[in-house]
């Protein structure tokens, strides 16, 4: 897969080679402390190992590091009800007691109230928010948050893992730059006449340059095994996001994604579902993936990309059934890459915790561009990846349950949707 040609490599603003770009990584230290309870999948210590992987092998020297603020309530607040938000902040879990509660929120054991809960979804937003920023002000070409990605998370309650939904706030920041400046304007001028005056001038100039310099539309892009509902019930009614979600689909959790879901309203197919069966392969995910995105760039032409990586559509995965290679995976992030569109990495699903750390390093090395040694260095976490301490894995011989035929529908309906 790697180095395998049908990119679609556009002249690049950061360099004339269309290959380098300006990469921001977005880490908190602490995240790898957080811990959802005994028993429960979601793991957030494969950040830590990824992290620790990535510096072993020298890549934090190639990208900007940046260390997130924490969102703060008021920045939830712009997708979450005041009253959930206010929730997740006071919940502890020896006070959790009152079961109308927890049923009001959604709190079961795929979402349980774990020590520290709220500053978790602040370190995990905040790092979404930041990455939003840096895009907004032009400071990198891609953006990278492993921690973040919690695409179940509805307005006023938690799901499959996630409580706070960082991606459409990401995404809610990114398309903001339009409407906050003229808001700013009047307490900058003085005289009443002058300042109607100017005030008017002001507007008209700054409503064209925000048209100029505000992200109109943003694409979000979702390869995790699950559906990405949370996202896609967000935005169901705009234009101005599309969202695609590649998932199992099928007595399979959340339920949703069916292909004839494509949006409401203005959003009506704004939306975008493939719905896939067990055990597919890299060359039946890339035979869908890659016709699919590359119409949706050409007919919604974004001004950014928010692409979900939720590592749980890897072969071998502990709550998926997928038997997509590491570099199958890592194909989507060279592939959407190659559009030279800002782009925001982020993370998601991911349950055979070697494998995540695996897969996310090396959408480092695509994000980058830059040589790949697969046998790894000694480090912290090493002995999680014998025998081998390689970077790529075997898939597994599992029956692909996606025929050529059902692949073949999905494609001429979805392409003759958009
Ligand atoms: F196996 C478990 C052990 C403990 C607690 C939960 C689970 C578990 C496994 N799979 N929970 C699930 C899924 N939930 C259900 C519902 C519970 N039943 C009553 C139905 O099947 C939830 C799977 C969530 C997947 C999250 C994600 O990978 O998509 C993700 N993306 O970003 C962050 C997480
Ligand atoms: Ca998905």
């Amino acid at each position: 897969m790697e180095g395998a040609g049908g990119g679609n490599s556009l002249p690049s603003t950061s360099g004339a080679d269309a290959v380098k770009r300006r990469v921001s990584y977005f880490y908190d230290p602490d995240v790898g402390n957080y811990y959802y309870g005994l028993g429960h999948p979601m793991k957030p210590h494969r950040i830590r190992m990824t992290h620790s992987l990535l510096e072993k092998y020298g890549l934090l020297d190639r990208m900007k590091v940046i260390h997130p603020q924490l969102a703060r309530d008021r920045d939830l607040c712009a997708f979450h009800t005041d009253d959930y938000v206010a929730f997740l902040q006071s919940a502890k879990p020896e006070t959790l007691t009152n079961p109308c509660v927890a049923r009001r929120f959604n709190i079961t054991d795929d979402c349980p109230v774990f020590y520290r809960l709220f500053e978790f979804c602040q370190t995990y937003t905040g790092a979404s928010v930041d990455a939003a920023k840096e895009l907004n002000r032009c400071n990198a070409d891609i953006v990278i948050n492993w921690s973040g990605g919690l695409h179940h998370a509805k307005r006023s309650e938690a799901s499959g893992f996630c409580y706070v939904n960082d991606i459409v706030l990401a995404i809610l920041k990114l398309l903001e730059n339009h409407d906050v400046s003229p808001l700013l304007v009047p307490s900058l001028l003085s005289s009443s006449f002058h300042r109607s005056f100017c005030v008017s001038v002001f507007h008209s100039l700054l409503l064209i340059c925000s048209f100029l310099i505000c992200l109109q539309r943003v694409l979000y892009v979702d390869i995790d095994i699950h559906h990405g509902d949370g996202v896609e019930e967000a935005f169901l009614t705009t234009d101005r996001v599309m969202t695609v979600s590649f998932h199992k689909f099928g007595e399979y959790f959340p339920g949703t994604g069916h292909i004839l879901d494509n949006g409401y309203g203005k959003g009506k197919y704004y939306a975008v579902n493939v719905p896939l069966n067990d055990g597919i392969d890299d060359e039946s995910y890339h035979y869908l993936f890659k016709p699919i995105i590359a119409k949706v760039m050409e007919v919604f032409n974004p001004d950014a990309v928010v692409l979900q990586c939720g590592a749980d559509s890897l072969s071998g995965d502990r709550l998926g059934c997928f038997n997509l290679s590491v570099k199958g995976h890592a194909e989507c992030v060279r592939y959407l890459r190659s559009f030279n569109v800002p782009l925001m990495l982020l993370g998601g699903g991911g349950y055979t915790l070697r494998n995540v750390a695996r897969c996310w390093c090396y959408e480092v090395y695509w994000s980058l561009h830059v040589e790949v040694n697969d046998k790894m260095p000694d480090h912290e976490y090493l002995g999680y990846y014998g025998p081998d301490y390689n970077i790529h894995v075997a898939t597994s011989n599992m029956e692909n349950k996606n025929s050529r035929k059902s692949l073949d529908d999905i494609k001429a309906k979805i392409l003759d949707n958009l």
